[in-house]
């Protein structure tokens, strides 16, 4: 069990009030704004939400913020004549309900008056509503901005790539039905008029695992249901699949029979189709997306049996060679080509560089590509055949002795060999040396030894993994090239990651859902609640300060350079054979043995029904505990692909798998080999907090109503929770008492003189004292603004779109007074 308990969950949390000890009131009122509920605490905040989500007004303001509950049903507010209201204000924006349109108007404006960056930063657990309010702001802008023909086209792009990249990157799970397993930050590209003319998509790492097997209760991606199920009779024979899903071994979740059935997969499937015709992909491109989707399903069906060798050692065969046959036809390559990759693995045994992809950094071992296909154990492949099979046999014996003691295991002649494949870093250098000394007259010979039906199996699942992930990333890129951004204009981007997660049981793939959101959770509160007092205090503004627990212990226990989990694991995953998750395990307790937000558990009982054990440690998240099982880890965090196999798919002829696998070309070097998933996630996510901050922040906090995905249920304990943990009474103290804008004297006189005789054209004096003559003239209320020792602070945005307003009137007329006078000396 857990090696110590020294948490302390009331945590310093600086709360006025504890809702569970005072009564729960439902008040009839329904504020639209958080910040004017007085008295201002959980209890008002958590009633107020009820009152409104009781009358399905899902969205409320906590000053600029938006916060958005799932009503776990369709609404009536998402029409064109809604979108209209927002974007035309024939009302005041004030007088309008609260809206994500609102939210999505006033970042576009922001955009467009202010020729700044902007980003929406969605947030919130799996299956708050993130992926449809992202997909609503995609629709507002695609249908506010304008309707200029040379536009249309990016426009359809960029609101149609949505579900291209759902049916691909979600799946059910057991939060979500439609639960995105990847990140997705798009920055759309606007020019001086507002008018969207480009966009980018970065996505944040698939979770790939969900190829090959699913948790209890969750689906595989939805693109494999959506084909079974919508291809008309000729396309899925085409592809050499049948309509049933249990014909797929990965479809069929082996913990929740029998698969889940979508009646919608159907309707979605020519959704997918219409939108990748949309987005840009012609017939020919898109059935040789859904080849490789086809060729996944079937290669995931081959059945490896043993086979025993003469020699004693183990080798497997294909049970079912028609899959085999009808997967290379799919992949365009040969049967025996593909089959001695899932079969055998192959060393060169007389050339020296890296491998990057490999086989996993056996670098010096790249397959030949005249091999040939028999199915012997270990042979070499040129004319000293005899002399060097014999060198060979005397080889392995010292190799295996030498090596053996190097990790401190005892091995035998496929697992030494599989160990070379296997390894990294300084010990990869060690074999190199020893490879060549030992091999060094037999220049392009090469080894081949077989696998046993396991190692054959989960070559399989890697390749399946593989092909779906770089497939996915080929689309992103497709995509990608077709909305292509122009480089001179202004962003508007909208993050949408995936949700934090605590199932029954997490992995590898929890751990990095849940840093993201670990990142994000402490970017949004260094803007909301940290940096947005410091101004107050240092601009001289009268301040009480309002503290909320900071979360970048966690986020550096994760990341920390060198002594943080990724590098904990990195360091493990360097060793020969990706060294253990035991050995990870005991590290990463000695490493925190004092840090009371991570425990160690060795041998806890499995969440499956089989009675094994799991070994874990859990994380003190800004959301909670979290146990994380080590099984699979270090292999998730390696991610490598044996380098046969990424060889053999480069042989393919099929014209978008050749592309995907481009270390496989057996003339390209490289010498280094890439960083491991986590690695290399951990830079994208870093490279992500620095868009961030470049841009000017608009925030949408989703809430979850209930953990049962069901309509008119206010769980009053789950919301409670998330308030909590997301700082949502902290931050609308700060923004009760804050301001919603602020900028520079000069800026602001500068940009509004026009609206007063004072200030207009010119004004001489001190800048401070132009702004404050300015606002007098206007009718504006003196408790809208504040005078801090450098900037002018404003307190609501509608005051900030009412001086936008009433600036764009006064051009106008300006304008017009120019014309005419122009009209008037002619
Ligand atoms: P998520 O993006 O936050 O979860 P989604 O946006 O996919 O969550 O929402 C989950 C489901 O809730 C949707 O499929 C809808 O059925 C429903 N829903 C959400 N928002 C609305 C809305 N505004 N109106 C009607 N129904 C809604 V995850 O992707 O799992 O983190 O990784
Ligand atoms: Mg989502």
């Amino acid at each position: 069990m857990f090696a110590r308990n020294k948490v302390s969950r009331s945590g310093s949390r600086t709360r006025t009030a504890d809702a569970s000890h005072a009564p729960f009131v439902d008040p009839a009122a329904d504020l639209p704004d958080c910040i004017s509920l007085d008295p201002l605490n959980e209890d008002s905040l958590l009633a107020n939400l009820l009152s409104r989500f009781k009358r399905d007004h899902i969205y409320t303001y906590i000053g600029n913020i938006l916060l958005s509950i799932n009503p776990y049903k369709p609404l009536a507010q998402y029409t064109e004549q809604a979108i209209a209201d927002y974007k035309l204000r024939t009302v005041a924006i004030s007088q309008l309900p609260p809206h994500v349109y609102a939210l999505a108007d006033h970042a576009w404006r922001s955009l467009r008056d202010f020729y700044s960056d902007q980003v929406i930063v969605i947030t919130g657990e799996s299956g708050s509503g993130k992926t449809e309010a992202s997909k609503l702001i995609l629709q507002y802008l695609g249908f506010a901005t304008g309707k200029s023909k040379e536009l249309e086209t990016v426009r359809q792009q960029l609101l149609l790539c949505n579900p291209v990249l759902e049916a691909f990157g979600n799946a059910k799970s057991i939060h979500n039905d439609n639960s995105s397993r990847f990140g997705k930050y798009i920055e759309l590209e606007f020019d001086y008029r507002g008018e969207p003319v480009g966009g980018l998509i970065t996505h944040y790492l698939l979770e790939k695992s969900r190829v090959t097997s699913q948790h209890p209760g969750e689906r595989n991606f939805h693109i494999f249901f959506q084909l079974l199920a919508g291809a008309d009779v000729q396309l899925l024979k085409s592809l050499k699949l049948q309509r049933n899903t249990e014909n797929y071994l990965y479809l069929r979740n082996n913990h929740s029979n029998p698969s889940v059935w979508h009646q919608s997969d159907k309707d979605e499937f020519f959704n997918t189709k219409k939108a990748l015709e949309t987005v840009g992909f012609s017939a020919e491109d898109i059935v040789n997306i859904l080849r490789i989707v086809a060729a996944v399903l079937k290669l995931g069906n081959l059945i490896f049996t043993p086979v025993s060798n003469i020699d004693g050692t183990e080798g497997c065969s294909i049970n079912n060679e028609y899959e085999l046959e009808e997967v290379a036809t799919l992949l365009m390559i040969s049967v025996e080509e593909l089959r001695s990759a899932l079969l055998y693995r192959t060393y060169s045994v007389g050339c020296s560089g890296m491998d990057p992809h490999g086989s996993g950094g056996a670098n010096c071992f790249s397959r030949d590509s005249t091999l040939p296909s028999t199915n012997s154990r270990t042979f070499l492949g040129n004319s000293h055949q005899q002399h060097q099979q014999m060198l060979l046999q005397q080889q392995r014996t010292s190799l295996l002795s030498t090596s053996a003691s190097m990790v401190g295991a005892s091995m035998v002649g496929r697992d030494m060999y599989q160990m070379m494949d296997g390894c990294h870093g300084s010990e990869v250098g060690m074999q190199v040396t020893l490879g060549s000394r030992v091999y060094q007259d037999a220049k392009d010979d090469f080894v081949m030894t077989d696998l046993s039906a396991a190692e054959a199996t989960t070559g399989r699942d890697a390749l399946c993994k593989a092909l779906y992930y770089r497939l996915f990333t080929w689309i992103i890129n497709s995509i990608n090239e077709r909305i292509k951004q122009h480089g001179k204009r202004r962003i508007l981007s909208i993050l949408d990651i995936y949700g934090f997660e605590n199932l029954p049981t997490n992995g590898f793939e929890q751990l990095i859902i849940n840093y993201c959101n670990e990142k994000l959770q402490h970017f949004v509160t260094e803007i909301i609640v940290k940096e947005e007092q410091e101004v107050y205090m240092q601009e001289g503004l009268e301040w009480s300060p309002i503290l909320f627990p900071d979360n970048l212990a966690v986020c550096d226990l994760i990341e920390k350079h060198n002594l943080g989990l990724l590098a904990i694991m990195d360091e493990e995953c360097q060793r020969p054979c990706n060294g253990s998750e035991e050995a990870f395990l005991n590290k990463v307790g000695q490493v925190f043995q004092d840090n009371i937000q991570v425990e160690v558990a060795w041998g806890l009982p499995s969440k499956s029904s089989d009675s094994t054990t799991v070994n874990a440690f859990r994380l003190k998240h800004y959301a909670g505990w979290v146990t994380y099982s080590v099984n699979g880890f270090l292999e998730k965090n390696s991610d490598l692909l044996v380098r046969g196999l990424s060889q053999s798919m480069y042989q393919c002829s099929h014209p978008i798998v050749k592309e995907l696998f481009p270390e496989g070309n057996p003339r390209r070097t490289t010498l280094r080999r890439p960083a491991t998933s986590g690695t290399q996630f951990k830079v994208a996510i870093i490279a992500l907090m620095r868009s961030l901050r470049s841009k000017n922040p608009h925030f949408v906090r989703c809430i979850k109503p209930n953990a049962f995905k069901q309509p008119h249920h206010f769980d009053v304990q789950t919301i409670q929770n998330q308030l909590r943990y997301l700082g949502l009474l902290e931050s609308t103290q700060v923004k009760r008492n804050g301001y919603a804008f602020r900028q520079p004297y000069a800026w602001f006189l500068q940009r509004y003189k026009m609206l007063s005789t004072v200030t207009w054209p010119h004004w001489g004096g001190v800048a401070i004292e132009g702004v404050a003559r300015l606002l007098r003239d206007l009718p504006i209320s003196a408790t809208e603004y504040a005078f801090g020792r450098r900037m002018l602070f404003i307190k609501n945005d509608s005051t900030l779109m009412q001086l936008e307003d009433f600036r764009r009137i006064r051009l106008d007329d300006l304008a017009t007074l120019i014309q005419k006078t122009f009209r008037a000396w002619a």
